[in-house]
């Protein structure tokens, strides 16, 4: 019988190199009240067989628009081992367990995901981490949702959305991006329409309920930001 290392190593078997090198970051394991009680590497924590059994963890979306408030969508490049070729929101990822990006309490934790927002928009798109610093984000609420990617990984968090708008350089890297576009709410919605184009899971989620509500309050944010309470969707 394989030992487990060999049986682990099997399980990102013809997936790209760098994107399995990428499943060694250490990701935050939460509770269901968002509170942190150890940490799993990005591989164990999209495992549909751990996600089942209730494994949880925290991450972050990016919603990026322009100076004329048009949203910077992402197309996921096929290398992506989770939900490739979907188009999504600006930017998604997860604060790792490093210094900085970790926190108990709300407020830390609000800090955290902001450090690492700024890292991976760098990261995936290029921005220069001068344009994006963690002040620029605002924090509106937590969503806690789970949704399958295919039958062997998916995704399990408590996700933090994050709105800021700047007018950024970008520099696509294209391991994990394949296109991007600036729409505005009604292109987003003829976008819906085509068939042809996939969506996120949590993207598709958060249009159908918050995205347009903010998105037309956008001048008006205030009373949608920094909600205490978790979103169960
Ligand atoms: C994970 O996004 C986070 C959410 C909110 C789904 P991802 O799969 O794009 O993460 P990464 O870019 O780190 O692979
Ligand atoms: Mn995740």
């Amino acid at each position: 019988s394989l030992s487990a290392a060999a049986r682990d190593s099997s399980e990102l078997d013809g997936y790209d190199e760098e994107q399995v090198r990428l499943m060694d970051e250490v990701c935050i394991v939460l509770d269901e009240d968002d509170k942190p009680i150890g940490s799993a590497s990005k591989k164990i924590c999209h495992l549909m067989s751990n996600i089942e059994r209730g494994l949880l963890h925290r991450a972050f979306s990016v919603f990026l628009f322009d100076s004329e408030k048009r949203l910077l969508l992402q197309q996921r490049a096929d290398e992506k081992i989770t939900f490739p070729g979907m188009w999504t929101n600006t930017c998604c990822s997860h604060p790792l367990g490093i210094p900085g990006e970790t926190g108990a309490e709300l407020e830390a934790a609000i800090m955290g995901v902001k450090r690492a927002a700024q890292r991976k928009l760098n990261h995936e798109l290029g921005i220069p981490t001068y344009q994006v610093p963690p002040g620029i984000f605002h924090f509106l609420t937590r969503i806690h949702y789970k949704a399958p990617s295919d039958g062997k990984w998916g995704e399990h968090e408590i996700d933090y959305i994050l709105f800021a708008q700047k007018d950024v350089g970008l520099a696509i890297n294209p391991n994990e991006v394949k296109d991007y576009k600036y729409v505005t709410p009604e292109e987003l919605k003829a976008m819906f329409q085509d068939e042809s184009l996939s969506f996120t899971p949590w993207f598709k989620l958060i249009c159908e309920t918050m995205l347009f509500e903010w998105w037309a309050n956008f001048d008006n944010l205030d009373k949608y930001k920094n909600e205490q309470t978790i979103r169960r969707m």
